[in-house]
Parts: C-alpha cells; sequence; structure tokens
C-alpha cells in the first residue's frame, strides 16, 4: 500500500468565503495541471461564489487513474470487513458533519435544508448498508457433477472503476456509488457534476478522514466533456457508473460499447402518478405535491405526470392547484420556503421553454409557468411551480424529461387507459398507483411498466436497501442501491477444485453411454 498520508488540507479553516479547491490525487489535494479554475455558484443568489475548482483536462484524470491503478492491489488484498470498517466509520463522521454538510447543499445546489439533511442522510443510510457487506459479499457454491470436486463462483473487484455523478443528489447518489465499489475492492476515479463540486469535495474529506488510504479515491472537477471523456476512454478504467441525462448516457455507453467496457447507467424519467376513481383524495394530493415539486422537481423520479380518473377529475385539479398555489418559494436555507431554485440559468430557461412548448401545444396552464424576474428572488434560479391540465399523452410535456417544477395532468377514462397511458413513454424509472382496490393495487404492480412501483405513495422517495434504476431508456438493465449495487462493481469467477487424484472429464465421465466402448 501507498505510504503517501491522505491529507486532509481542504477541510482545514474553510470559512464562508470561496476558496479555491484542488483535486485530490493519490493523496494528495492538487491543482489542475493547466492552473485553471471554474467557480461554483449558488443557484439561489447566481452572485454567490460558493467556491472556484480544478478545471481538470485529461493530464490531471491520467495522474488520477495512475494513483487508483498503484493503489489497486493492495486495496484488493484488504479483506473487505476492513474495507467496510473504513466505510462505517465515514458513515459516523457523516452524521457529524451532517447539519453542516446539508447547509452546504443548500448554498451549492439549492434544495431546501430538510430535503437536504435527507440527501445526507441517504449516504449515512448507504454507508452503513453497505459497511454491513463487507461481511457478506457473498458468492456461492454448487454441487460438481463429478466426485471429489469442489465448484464455487466468488466476487472479485474489477479495478479501477470511473464514477460520474449528478448535481441534484450530490452527496447520496455518489455514496451510492462509491460506497458499493470501495467496499467490494474497487479503486476509483471521481468526476463529481460541475454544478456541485463542493458538496462532492466534503465527502471526499469524510472518506480521508474515516482512514481510506491514498490513491484508492481519486477524486477530479471539470467539464464532462474533457474530464468525463477521459476517464471514459483511459483503458485502465476497467467501469463506469454514471447518473446523467439521456442524452449524456447514452454517449458514454455507446463509447463503452466500443471499448467493451462495463457501463451502468442511471438515466431520465417521465414518472406518474396515477388516482384511481376510488383514491384516497387528500393522500393523493399530499403525494402528487410531494411528488411533483419536492427539489423543485429536479429528481429523475419527480411526479412529472398525473394521470386521473376522469371522475375524480376535477375534484384532484382543484385541491392540486389551491395546494401549489400556496406552496411557499424562496431560498432553501429559511425553513419555511417549501420550494428551492433550480440549479442553474441555463436549466431554468430551458425548463421555461417548456411552458411554452405546453402553450403551444393546447394543455390549460392552471398555475405557475413563470421565472421569478423580482426581488431578492429575482437574482436567483426560480421557477413558479406550474401545473398544466387537459393534457394529452402524446404532447411533449406529458414526453419529455423537463427536470423542473412543472407537471402534466392528464385525464383517462379507466383503470386499463390509465395503465397504458402511465407505460407510455420512452422512460420507465418510477411509476405509483392510487388506490383503495387490493386487485387493482396488485394488477398495477404486475402491469406498470418501471423499475420502480409505488402503490399509495409518490414517485420519489426510494430507500436505499432496495434496488434502484430503471427500464427502457432509463438504464441499461442495472441497478444501484441494494445488494443489487455490487453487481455494478464485481465481476464472478468460477472456481473448480478438483481433490480426486485424477483427471475427470466434466460431461464425458459421468455419463456412462459416452465411455460405452
Ligand atoms: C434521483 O432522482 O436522481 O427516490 C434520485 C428518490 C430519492 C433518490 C432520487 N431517494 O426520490
Amino acid at each position: 500500500m501507498s505510504t503517501t498520508t491522505p491529507s486532509l488540507e481542504a477541510a482545514k479553516g474553510r470559512s464562508e468565503l470561496p476558496q479555491v479547491y484542488n483535486n485530490y490525487i493519490g493523496g494528495r489535494w492538487v491543482k489542475a495541471k493547466n492552473g485553471e479554475t471554474f467557480p461554483s455558484t449558488s443557484p439561489a443568489n447566481v452572485n454567490e461564489v460558493v467556491g472556484h475548482f480544478a478545471s481538470s483536462g485529461p493530464e490531471d484524470v491520467k495522474a488520477a487513474v495512475d494513483a487508483a491503478a498503484k493503489a489497486f492491489p493492495a486495496w484488493k488484498h484488504t479483506p473487505a470487513p476492513a474495507r467496510a470498517d473504513i466505510i462505517l466509520k465515514a458513515a459516523y463522521i457523516l452524521e457529524t458533519r451532517k447539519e453542516e454538510i446539508a447547509r452546504t447543499m443548500v448554498r451549492e445546489m439549492g434544495k431546501v435544508i430538510k430535503e437536504a439533511r435527507g440527501d445526507v442522510q441517504e449516504a449515512i443510510d448507504m454507508a452503513k448498508y453497505m459497511a454491513g457487506e463487507g461481511r457478506r459479499l457473498f458468492g456461492h457454491t454448487c454441487p460438481s457433477e463429478m466426485p471429489d470436486k469442489f465448484a464455487m463462483a466468488i466476487r472479485q473487484p474489477l479495478g479501477v472503476v470511473g464514477l460520474i455523478t449528478p448535481w441534484n443528489f450530490p452527496v447520496a447518489i455518489p455514496s451510492w456509488k462509491m460506497f458499493p465499489a470501495l467496499v467490494a475492492g474497487n479503486t476509483v476515479v471521481f468526476k463529481p457534476a460541475t454544478d456541485t463540486p463542493l458538496c462532492a469535495l466534503m465527502l471526499v474529506e469524510v472518506m480521508i478522514e474515516a482512514g481510506l488510504p491514498a490513491g484508492v479515491l481519486n477524486f477530479v472537477t471539470g467539464a464532462g466533456s474533457k474530464v468525463g471523456n477521459a476517464i471514459v476512454d483511459d483503458p485502465r478504467v476497467r467501469a463506469i457508473s454514471v447518473t446523467g441525462s439521456t442524452e449524456v448516457g447514452r454517449k458514454i455507453a455507446g463509447r463503452c460499447g466500443e471499448l467493451m467496457k462495463r457501463i451502468s447507467c442511471e438515466l431520465g424519467g417521465k414518472n406518474a402518478v396515477c388516482v384511481m376513481d376510488d383514491a384516497d383524495m387528500d393522500l393523493v394530493i399530499e403525494g402528487a405535491v410531494w411528488g411533483a415539486f419536492g427539489t423543485a422537481g429536479q429528481r429523475c423520479t419527480a411526479a412529472s405526470r398525473v394521470i386521473v380518473h376522469k371522475s375524480r377529475y376535477k375534484e384532484f385539479l382543484d385541491k392540486f392547484v389551491a395546494r401549489t398555489k400556496a406552496l411557499k418559494l424562496g431560498n432553501g436555507l429559511d425553513p419555511v420556503n417549501e420550494v428551492g431554485p433550480v440549479i442553474n440559468k441555463e436549466q431554468l430557461k430551458s425548463i421555461n421553454e417548456y411552458v411554452e412548448i405546453g402553450l403551444k401545444e393546447g394543455a390549460k396552464l392552471m398555475c405557475g409557468g413563470k421565472i421569478v424576474e423580482d426581488g431578492e428572488l429575482g437574482k436567483g434560479c426560480f421557477h413558479e411551480p406550474t401545473i398544466f391540465a387537459d393534457v394529452k399523452a402524446d404532447m411533449r410535456i406529458a414526453q419529455e424529461e423537463i427536470f423542473g417544477p412543472v407537471t402534466a395532468v392528464i385525464p383517462v377514462e379507466s383503470f386499463e387507459e390509465m395503465l397504458e397511458v402511465a407505460n407510455g413513454t420512452q422512460f420507465g424509472l418510477s411509476l405509483s398507483m392510487y388506490t383503495r382496490d387490493i386487485n387493482r393495487a396488485f394488477k398495477a404492480m404486475d402491469e406498470l411498466e418501471s423499475g420502480i412501483v409505488y402503490i399509495n405513495a409518490p414517485t420519489i422517495g426510494a430507500e436505499i436497501q432496495l434496488p434502484f434504476g430503471g427500464i427502457k431508456q432509463t438504464g441499461n438493465g442495472h441497478r444501484e442501491a441494494g445488494i443489487t449495487a455490487i453487481e455494478q462493481f464485481t465481476e464472478w469467477k468460477a472456481i473448480y477444485v478438483d481433490y480426486s487424484g485424477k483427471l475427470q472429464k466434466a460431461q464425458i465421465d459421468n455419463h456412462p453411454a459416452n465411455s460405452a466402448e
């Protein structure tokens, strides 16, 4: 194992003033080789700079992969329970730093403080779960067809893995990837979203403090086109795990296909809350508001569609619109606020363009629809929570991922039509059904085409002990979280031990007819 002492320097003496933060490579905080930086700004006030970060290039990625490759053999041979102890320690450190990290997250990413605490909590939960995996990492044994022969399959780490993470869950999602990768014995090159490098850096600090050896986790900030591509292209990087847009995921997956590299994608969604005629309407309203406007609609799992049985349509709309109009929009650090800003000006514009598209398509704007231009909020990226009604299932606002506080309400005539509309998009992440009819609930669980199904709960709020991911254009067959997370980061090795002392020929010796002559 490398003897370089991991440095905690980035954690020391942090003030509220913007600082310059470096990459973390081979146990040292280092500047980008080109010396350039980029700012991370607050979406609640774009004039507020949260910090300056290394604007890295392929040469920094090369150094990070060098360090990760060098650290791999020793990390692989560190017993998994010892690797897991470091992850458990990280859970405890995250607990002590939870409030500080959550407040930084509000400044850098914008989500309201309660949700930011939830984001950090999700990483704590994942750390505890994956620490337990250190004493499992189950393989299996099975009988051999021969006497005196032992057959087993074990899991092995892949080597260096590349983690490319988004800004919407800037601590939780990196933890979903990093903890299973590390407990399984891989070393990591981690590239966070350019909108949230400070949150990511704080997670790296936690891992250093927890005792991760130098080179096991390397952190490189900068643009996807320079840093992300270089990680994907490096032949020593054995697998990529990416969460982001379908557009970005498809490009990375295409490149990994050419390189025969393992790739797991967690991409877009167009999730729906389905409201049947017998639903508990008060429960529905609370769920639909939370699903559509929690995290300002910036979850892959956000309820960007609500599909409502026509017999309850008017009642639903009246209550949903009234409750949404009462939502308090503002800086997430003030606990009275329920909806924060969206991530940046570019995204703000793109969300508002979808409002224009919805209007042109003939959907009925029930509330919201505007960018907040005036006052204190005008300095940030605030978009009013927006509801479209009378949306047709094939309109663009009902088909494309908007990733903001905009939802489309679609009336349907029957349970069958509800399932058809719910399933009728290119995505398949999270679908929910509100009904009190047990038969319909089970039918929905069976028929809804998504990786996650909720009954009588909204589309958001997955817990870390179950598989997280989607079908169709949402993903490529992998699942994060739960026991399935380990699959992404391990390779199976089948091992046969013949203790008979003679050559035994499989498929031949044990079939008398084969050796008849
Ligand atoms: C995401 O939207 O990218 O299920 C992740 C949820 C959260 C995670 C969402 N636990 O809503």
